[in-house]
């Protein structure tokens, strides 16, 4: 019998088609002497009714999103980049005397920062207590909560209504979807937006990029999904993006229902989504077996410089590894540690796969033969200021979107 859930958006069945078995909590990074791991079911499934992609098991948010909360969105000078090139053309294009700009789930304040510094009325929503505190120390004023209907009504109440609700990697990680639309339908002003970038569905099926898969990315948005989600809620999809960040996202624009016209992108992109038939069963069984085939020839790979005696380890322990290392059944004797730049991981070791996290000090000294990429969105980045590694012979592993040594 094929596995059901109901769906979070519209209560139809969702249709179970890709298992990835028991999984540890992704940015769980443990201490040596840790207690034992909390573990679910990973599986996603589709809405038949809404098209919606999303987890068949949801994990209690706060298990999640605490005080040790470890992303940093600041840790990547491209991520960087791109919000304060995204604050600055709100700044740009505003024509509003004294704006007031909200971001739901704003972690360090790699955006706000920059409104903090113009001196413009801004508010983030960051329910975990340690990167809030991150961006507050950057002047970002931070509400520590899990954005919802309540903490909108109450913003309204203390600061007025806002210009643009901005969310990035945040709208996918919310199960409660209405109570979040709803939010924003109060809080935004009746000519303003909400403006929210997440992985592209599109993108994760293309790429077999299954590792954005797991706990935090309950759902998987697609145009015609988001389009429906949002008429459900009053609003309109009135414009979509392709944005060159995380292996392929698309930023969507909502205003309230027949406020704006929706620009041309929209049915485009509706119509290349009805094209690559990404609600066909076909089309998910395909994945789903692509996804195992990657991970038996990861395995393989790995398996096989281990039996040679190459040296190999890690780079970037991405909440996208867990599901990578504990669906594949890859651990410290596969890769003895991985190098990751940020302070609230080193030290601490991957989550079910307990592989030792190191800082990025370690990837020279000793030079390892091979580097497996887990952070393979950021690869430009990477690449760029890893040349010693391959001056030195070095070769990178790869598996999105499929298994390659280059
Ligand atoms: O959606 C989410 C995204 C935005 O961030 C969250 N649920 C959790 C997190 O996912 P992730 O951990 O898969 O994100 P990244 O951006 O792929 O993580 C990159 C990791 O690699 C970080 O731990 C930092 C590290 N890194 C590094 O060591 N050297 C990154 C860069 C760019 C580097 O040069
Ligand atoms: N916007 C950042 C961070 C993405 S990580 C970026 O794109 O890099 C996801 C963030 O969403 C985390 O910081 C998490 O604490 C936050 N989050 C999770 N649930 C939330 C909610 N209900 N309201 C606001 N933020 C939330
Ligand atoms: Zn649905």
């Amino acid at each position: 019998m094929p596995r059901t859930s109901t769906c979070r958006v519209c209560a139809g069945v969702v249709g179970e088609f890709l298992d990835l078995g028991q999984q540890p909590l992704s940015d769980a990074f443990v201490l040596r002497d840790h207690r034992p791991e909390f573990s679910y079911r990973l599986a996603v499934g589709l809405c038949e009714r809404c098209s919606m992609v999303q987890l068949m098991e949801e994990v209690p948010r706060d298990r999640m999103f605490h005080d040790a909360y470890p992303y940093l969105s600041s840790g990547s000078t491209r991520v960087r980049a791109h919000f304060e090139e995204f604050a600055e053309g709100l700044l740009r294009s505003t024509t509003e005397p004294d704006p007031f700009f909200v971001e739901i789930g704003c972690n360090d304040g790699a955006m706000l920062k920059v409104l903090a510094d113009a001196g413009v009325r801004h508010i983030g929503v960051e329910p975990s207590g340690g990167v809030a505190d991150r961006a507050a120390a950057k002047g970002v004023q931070v509400r520590k909560d899990f954005f919802d209907e309540h903490v909108a009504e109450d913003i309204v109440a203390r600061h007025g209504r806002a210009d643009v609700v901005f969310a990035a990697n945040t709208l996918c990680h919310i199960p409660y979807l209405d109570s979040v639309l709803r939010g924003v339908l109060t809080l935004v002003k009746p000519n303003g937006v909400f403006v929210f970038e997440d992985p592209y569905f599109a993108e994760i099926i293309g790429q077999t990029a299954f590792d954005q898969i797991y706990d935090e990315h309950f759902f998987y948005f697609t145009v015609r999904s988001v389009g429906a989600l949002a008429a459900r809620n009053g609003f309109d999809l009135v414009d979509v993006r392709w944005i060159p960040l995380h292996g392929g996202e698309l930023r969507y624009t909502l205003a309230a229902a027949g406020a704006r016209p929706a620009a041309h992108s929209v049915g485009d992109l509706l119509s290349e989504e009805d094209a690559l038939t990404l609600a066909d069963p076909t089309t998910l069984a395909r994945f789903a077996d692509k996804v195992e085939r990657n991970c038996r020839d990861l395995t393989a790979t790995l398996r096989g410089l281990r039996d040679a005696g190459k040296r190999v380890v890690g780079y970037g322990a991405t909440a996208k590894s867990a599901t990578v290392l504990n669906f594949c059944g890859i651990g410290p004797d596969l890769i003895p540690y991985i190098c990751d730049s940020s302070s609230t991981k080193q030290g601490r070791l991957t989550p079910g796969s307990h592989i030792p996290i190191r800082p990025p000090a370690a990837f020279s000294a000793p030079r390892p033969d091979y580097a497996v990429l887990f952070a393979w969105n950021h690869a430009d980045e990477i690449m760029a200021k890893e040349t010693d590694f391959r001056d030195a012979g070095g070769r990178w592993i790869r598996y999105v979107p499929h298994v390659r040594v280059t």
